[in-house]
């Protein structure tokens, strides 16, 4: 039987899973985690990111990623008690649109890593720029304006590359540091996503992009999945010459160099282009045809699903990216993801069974009142000043709260999903928190939808594991359907099934959610009429 090795490097942490398949035989055999902040203290990262003085900025280090990587091969070559020389391919999935600058010694240096030597030490010569800006930076609001513009409009934009301009967004990026540090841009002779730069590192070369997470840049056009010289011309001079080439997300793009072979005795491989987390959950939780979608609860919330075609968001608040089945995906991004959970577990000193148990103790539709759970600058809708709003909301109620994070963020999924014109009979939940029955039975009475409870919490790992296994498949001439690829590992464990009563209830919520939001964007009136007439309607003495 093969082994097949995914890795997901997210915000917060590296993690592999390792799958074993043959025929209709499969099953994890091994999966492991490493958090930054905790495994790798010396880079002094809090929740991934690297302190700044300003709140709108976010990093991480590259080499935090790389040292990671090189720990879990030790591990894996170490504890994992399975055969690697079974291993036969080896796939990834990062964090979207983080990059990374690596200057003219990469290439050649990349191909001479010394197995006796820490990865780590071998790559500081290699970086044009030491840290690498990644999802969380909403600083290039500027950026975004003058590549919308140079374009001929965000709607222009979204219709070339499936987004409108995106703070996150890698080309947003490339262009503050382009005007910011031109001699260090000059400097730099390859951009990476986070996703490639893993790649690479695996080959001992650079590698291409796929168009999953090329999607994720404003600078592909999604249809021809081409680098588009309107957007890169938009961005940055010179920028063609310096991103990787685009392949197809199946590819066989290298095999483990020889650093990995001699250093852990794995054997050589072969790699399959690495992709961003939400194009391998995709496929992780098993959304292969189109008509449900996913919600994933991590360190963002993000809901996605399927299309055929390149379908656009009319409100410009989503993204369509490539998907690894060689179609579209959309995606919403809710950055206050597990951040406000934590956050407001955090505030009352709660733990997360305390904090559940609140959740559970509590009434559908919380009388009324409405938190807008904005602790970050928020994605979707677009907030740029971080604070939490409340509405008919006692600050100092922790059950309230409590409930209020959990539906807000619910009722948000609900509310900016509605343009992909499916309509949702089925959500299947993944992410850590997606363990939490109390929170999956809100999802489910929001969306009014059955919302399936996944065996693997992992999914960016595991698909990224399943994308392996298949790249590997199409390499060896095998014609292999996408269903026969997640079979085994994509079954549901639990069904919520939503509750008619409180469907009821929700209904009656969204109207009252969307005027908070509206007010709290200066787009609407004062809810607090809305607010109480809802509470006088559940409880009429
Ligand atoms: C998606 C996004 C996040 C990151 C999280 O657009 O920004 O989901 O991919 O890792």
């Amino acid at each position: 039987m093969s082994l097949y090795l995914g890795f997901d490097s997210s915000t917060q942490s590296l993690t592999g899973i390792v799958l074993e398949i043959g025929g209709s035989e499969r099953r994890v055999v091994f999966q492991r985690s490493l958090n930054f902040d905790r495994d790798f203290p010396h880079y002094g990262t809090q929740s991934g990111v690297l302190p700044h003085a300003d709140p709108l900025v976010a990093t991480s280090s590259p080499l935090l990623w790389a040292e990671a990587l090189d720990r879990f091969m030790g591990i894996l070559a170490r504890d994992s008690k399975v055969d690697l020389s079974r291993l036969r391919a080896v796939s990834g999935a990062a964090q979207q649109h983080g990059s990374v600058y690596l200057n003219i010694a990469a290439a050649a240096g990349l191909g001479r890593l010394d197995p006796r030597q820490p990865l780590v030490a071998q790559l500081s010569g290699m970086l044009s720029r030491a840290e690498a800006p990644i999802w969380m930076d909403s600083s290039t609001t500027a950026q975004c304006a003058a590549i919308a513009s140079a374009v001929g409009g965000n709607d222009a934009l979204a219709r070339l590359t499936g987004s409108r301009a995106f703070e996150r967004f890698t080309g947003p990026q490339i262009r503050k540091y382009h005007e910011q540090d031109p001699s260090g841009y000059a400097a730099t002779e390859r951009i990476h996503l986070v996703s490639s730069f893993l790649a690479s590192l695996l080959i001992g070369a650079h590698a291409p992009i796929e168009p999953g997470d090329g999607a994720g840049m404003n600078l592909m056009d999604l249809a021809a999945g081409r680098w588009s010289g309107v957007a890169m011309r938009a961005t940055a001079a010179g920028l063609d010459r310096k991103l990787p080439e685009l392949a197809p997300s199946w590819s066989v793009i290298g095999r483990l160099s020889r650093f990995w072979v001699e250093r852990y005795g794995l054997p050589p491989a072969s790699v399959i282009a690495w992709s961003g987390d939400n194009p391998c959950s995709l496929i992780g939780v098993g959304l292969v045809t189109p008509g449900r979608i996913g919600i994933s609860l991590g360190t963002s919330d993000t809901l996605f699903g399927l299309l055929r075609a390149p379908r656009i968001d009319p409100a410009g608040a989503s993204h369509v990216f490539g998907a690894a089945t060689g179609d579209y995906m959309a995606l919403v991004c809710f950055k206050n993801g597990s951040l406000a959970r934590e956050r407001v577990r955090d505030a009352y000193g709660l733990e997360w069974h305390g904090f559940s148990r609140l959740l559970r103790d509590t009434p559908p539709g919380n009388r009324g009142a409405i938190m807008l759970p904005w602790f970050e600058p928020e994605v979707t809708p677009p907030v740029l000043e971080a604070g939490v709003r409340r509405y008919g909301l006692d600050a100092g109620d922790a059950a309230a709260n409590v409930r209020a994070v959990i539906e807000a963020q619910m009722l948000a999924t609900a509310r900016h999903a509605g343009w992909m014109g499916e309509r949702v009979v089925a959500i299947h939940a993944t992410g850590g928190a997606a363990q939490n029955r109390a929170i999956l039975q809100v999802m489910a009475d929001v969306h009014g939808a059955e919302v399936r409870q996944l065996a693997v919490a992992e999914s960016a790992a595991l698909g990224a594991a399943l994308r392996a296994f298949h790249g590997e498949q199409v390499a060896q001439g095998r014609e292999i359907g996408w269903e026969e690829v997640v079979a085994g590992f994509v079954e549901p464990v639990a069904r919520v099934r939503p509750d008619p009563s409180s469907v009821a209830v929700y209904a009656g919520l969204k109207p009252v959610y969307a005027a908070c939001e509206a007010h709290a964007l200066g787009r609407g009136p004062d809810p607090t009429p809305l607010v109480e007439a809802f509470r006088s309607g559940l409880d009429p003495d």
